[in-house]
C-alpha cells in the first residue's frame, strides 16, 4: 500500500510539474506576445499639450471646438509607426480616428488639431519649419546658444481631427486628477499612451494663460507613467524649441509652444 500511495504521489508529483512547465512555457509566450503587442504600437507619445492658449479658444458655451488647443505627438522608437485607426480620448468621449496612412516615421512630430483649422492657418501662425529653423517668433526672444531643438525644427503635419465638439470636447484649462485623462488608443482599442495632466502640484504652472506643457527631454523615452508633473514642463521662449506665435485670425493671442520639435535627452540629463 505505501509503495503504491508512494508511486501515485510521485505520479501526482509529476503531473503538478508538468502542470507548472506548461503554466510557465504559456506565461513566456503570453509575455512575448504582449512585448510583440507593445512593439507593434511602437513608442508614440504626447509629447506636448496646449490645453490653455491665450489664444481666443471659443465660447463653450456656444458648443463651439476649441480651435487653438492643440496636441502634439511624437515618434520616439525607431520604426515607422502607421497611426492609421489612432484616435485620442479622454473621459468625455473620442475623436475621430486618424484616417488611412497616417504614418509617423523614428523621430517625427506630428501636431493634432480640431476639424475647422486648416494645417495651413496652424503653419501661419507656428511656422512650418521650411522656412528655418527659427521661424516665425524669432523676435520675440533670444535664442539661446544650446537651443538646438530651432536647428533641429523641420516640416511638420499638422493633423485636423474631428469629434473634439462632441468628443473630447475642449481641454480643461483647469485640469484636475479626474480630467483631463487624455489618452491615445490605436486601431485595435489598445490604450498606447496616458496623461491626466494637471496644473498645480509637480505639474508646471499654466499662469499665465497662454504655455503649452511638453514632455522634458530625458523624459521623453523613459518613464514610469506620464501622469508625474515633475516630467514635464511649461513652454518657454527659446527652451527646447519654445516660440511664440505669430497672430493671426485664428491664433489671436500670444501663445508659446514648440510644435514640431521635440528634444530627446539621455535619462538622468537635463
Ligand atoms: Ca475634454
Ligand atoms: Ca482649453
Ligand atoms: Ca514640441
Amino acid at each position: 500500500m505505501r509503495t503504491i500511495s508512494h508511486a501515485m504521489t510521485n505520479r501526482g508529483l509529476m503531473k503538478t510539474r508538468i502542470v507548472v512547465k506548461i503554466a510557465m512555457a504559456m506565461a513566456v509566450c503570453l509575455a512575448a506576445l504582449a512585448s510583440y503587442g507593445s512593439h507593434a504600437s511602437g513608442q508614440v507619445v504626447i509629447s506636448e499639450i496646449m490645453y490653455n492658449p491665450d489664444s481666443y479658444e471659443g465660447n463653450s458655451n456656444e458648443n463651439k471646438p476649441n480651435l487653438t488647443e492643440w496636441i502634439e505627438l511624437y515618434n520616439a522608437g525607431e520604426e515607422p509607426i502607421d497611426l492609421t485607426g489612432y484616435l485620442l480620448s479622454d473621459e468625455d468621449g473620442q475623436t475621430e480616428a486618424m484616417p488611412p496612412a497616417t504614418m509617423l516615421e523614428p523621430g517625427e512630430a506630428m501636431v493634432i488639431v480640431p476639424s475647422g483649422v486648416s494645417e495651413a492657418a496652424f503653419h501661419e501662425a507656428w511656422g512650418s519649419g521650411e522656412d528655418g529653423p527659427t521661424q516665425p517668433g524669432e523676435e520675440m526672444g533670444e535664442v539661446q546658444e544650446d537651443d538646438t531643438p530651432h536647428e533641429a525644427m523641420k516640416k511638420y503635419r499638422v493633423l485636423a481631427l474631428g469629434g473634439w465638439t462632441d468628443g473630447i470636447r475642449n481641454l480643461a484649462n483647469s485640469p484636475s486628477p479626474k480630467n483631463e485623462i487624455l489618452t491615445l488608443i490605436d486601431k485595435a482599442g489598445r490604450v498606447v499612451f496616458t496623461v491626466n495632466y494637471d496644473d498645480q502640484g509637480d505639474w508646471p504652472s499654466d499662469s499665465p494663460d497662454g504655455s503649452s506643457i511638453y514632455l522634458l527631454p530625458q523624459h521623453v523615452r523613459v518613464r514610469d507613467s506620464a501622469n508625474q508633473g515633475e516630467q514635464w514642463g511649461r513652454s518657454v521662449m527659446g527652451q527646447h524649441g519654445g516660440r511664440g506665435n505669430v497672430k493671426t485670425s485664428v491664433y489671436t493671442g500670444m501663445d508659446f509652444g514648440s510644435p514640431g520639435v521635440v528634444v530627446v535627452g539621455a535619462a538622468g540629463t537635463e
